[in-house]
């Protein structure tokens, strides 16, 4: 072996030491004999598969308050904002800033990373960068760009072009914005045209999804039906859906039936959302976040994203993911010991579920050597302490060490 870590501690709580070599996990045992010319002693910390950020916006990261901040902190806002700096975006600018909030991530254990790029810009210079920055990183963290049509897929008639230019351009997923096009019709349309485009591409398909408080906001049934009737299933990802925390039960008794079918996967971003919706309310004021612990009951995959790290939408947000976590705890009143562990789940595997990452993610022999140990010793410490992630290991080697802070009392 190349490298054995020493006494580390799977999330059952089962001990174990883990060899690797070649950028593969070689061996997974409670006391490996085999040794190695590096070890590391692990001193019974919880080893996990790496974060997945399963929806971020890197193209708009790190440019809160230019050319303004946001006063109403209402989504609309954010997108006229956003509307203005993006007209001075560079290749350059938008590099700098993604490969900053990917170093972010990266040393807080993220090594698989979902971004929307805004194609609404005729330059398409979000969506190139972001391509850019994907090959350039690829030695030590995942990156898969979502096309995303900020300002709607029929906001100007060239949209739709500028869509196809991207996905001919290497996106990996196509998006989209119902909620925001015009009409309802447009809404629809933009769905059924976000699926044959997939489908002619061959491409993933993650959708902006009723990320507004309205009731009748009812784009996530086109999307659920769409993903039912071309087989897609999996391979469809619908972000925020806060609308769904609106809907009557009827209905969304009706829905769950429908998305349970259709398999498609959901990514909630509490952060956000708690503080995006719920602006035209008085009181009682609503959380604004998807029906996560019922779609987690319905067996549904749900995972967790950041949406933003200091942007016009979010001032706030530093990429880290258990922060995400402890906040769909809160939010979603997942406060039970299975839900709390749960949670974590939406940050690792259920990720990689939605990223579609197949067998290339988990902590197993065979698998690539991609692998987190946190200052905890177990999920439910991890997120309850928001635990300091010491070692990142990624393709097989070590990436980034962090030391805990370390408290000294001086006097008393
Ligand atoms: N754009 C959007 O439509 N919704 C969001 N939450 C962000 C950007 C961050
Ligand atoms: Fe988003």
């Amino acid at each position: 072996m190349e490298l054995i870590l020493r006494d580390g501690r799977l999330s059952s709580g089962e001990a174990v030491d883990i060899g690797l070599e070649g950028g593969i996990i070689r061996a997974m045992e409670p006391r490996l004999t085999a040794e190695a010319a590096q070890e590391i002693d692990l001193g019974g910390q919880m080893v996990s598969p790496p974060f997945v950020e399963s929806h971020i916006h890197l193209d708009s990261a790190l440019t809160a308050g230019d050319p303004r901040w946001n006063q109403s902190g209402t989504l609309f806002e954010g997108i006229e904002i956003w509307r203005d700096r993006k007209q001075s975006l560079t290749l350059e600018d938008v590099k700098a800033r993604a490969i900053a909030t990917l170093k972010l991530q990266a040393q807080q254990g993220v090594l698989f990373v979902r971004s929307h790029a805004d194609v609404s810009e005729t330059s398409l210079v979000a969506l190139k960068a972001l391509l850019e920055v994907r090959d350039s990183v690829k030695d030590w963290i995942t990156l898969q760009v979502v096309a995303f049509p900020q300002d709607g897929l029929y906001g100007s008639p060239g949209n739709l072009d500028l869509m196809e230019e991207a996905l001919t351009l290497g996106a990996d997923a196509v998006g989209g914005i119902p909620h925001y096009e015009m009409t309802r019709e447009d809404g629809v349309q933009s769905v059924h045209r976000i699926f044959e485009l997939a489908q002619r591409y061959d491409r993933l398909i993650d959708i902006h999804c009723d990320e507004i408080d309205d009731d009748q906001s009812r784009f996530l049934e086109v999307v659920a039906a769409c993903a039912v009737r071309s087989g897609l299933g999996s391979r469809v990802t619908a972000s925020h859906t806060t609308a769904f925390a609106s809907y009557n039960n009827a209905y969304a008794f009706k829905l769950m039936g429908l998305l349970a079918r259709s398999a498609i996967n959901f990514v909630a971003n509490p952060l956000i959302n708690i503080t995006l919706q719920g602006r035209t309310d008085t009181y009682p004021k609503r959380r604004g976040v998807t029906r996560v612990k019922e779609l987690w009951h319905q067996g549904l995959n749900v995972s967790l994203g950041n949406d933003c790290v200091q942007d016009p939408w979010y001032s706030l947000g530093d990429g880290n993911m258990l922060t995400v976590a402890a906040m769909a705890v809160h939010i979603c009143q997942m406060t039970g010991q299975d839900e709390i562990a749960a949670c974590y789940d939406m940050i690792t595997t259920n990720g990689a579920k939605t990223l579609a990452l197949g067998n290339t993610y988990g902590l197993a022999v065979g698998q690539p050597a991609n692998l987190i140990v946190l200052d905890a010793p177990s999920p439910y410490e991890a997120i309850r302490r928001n635990a300091t992630v010491t070692h990142v290991f990624s393709r097989g080697k070590l990436l980034v060490h962090t030391k805990p802070a370390e408290v000294r009392w001086v006097s008393g």
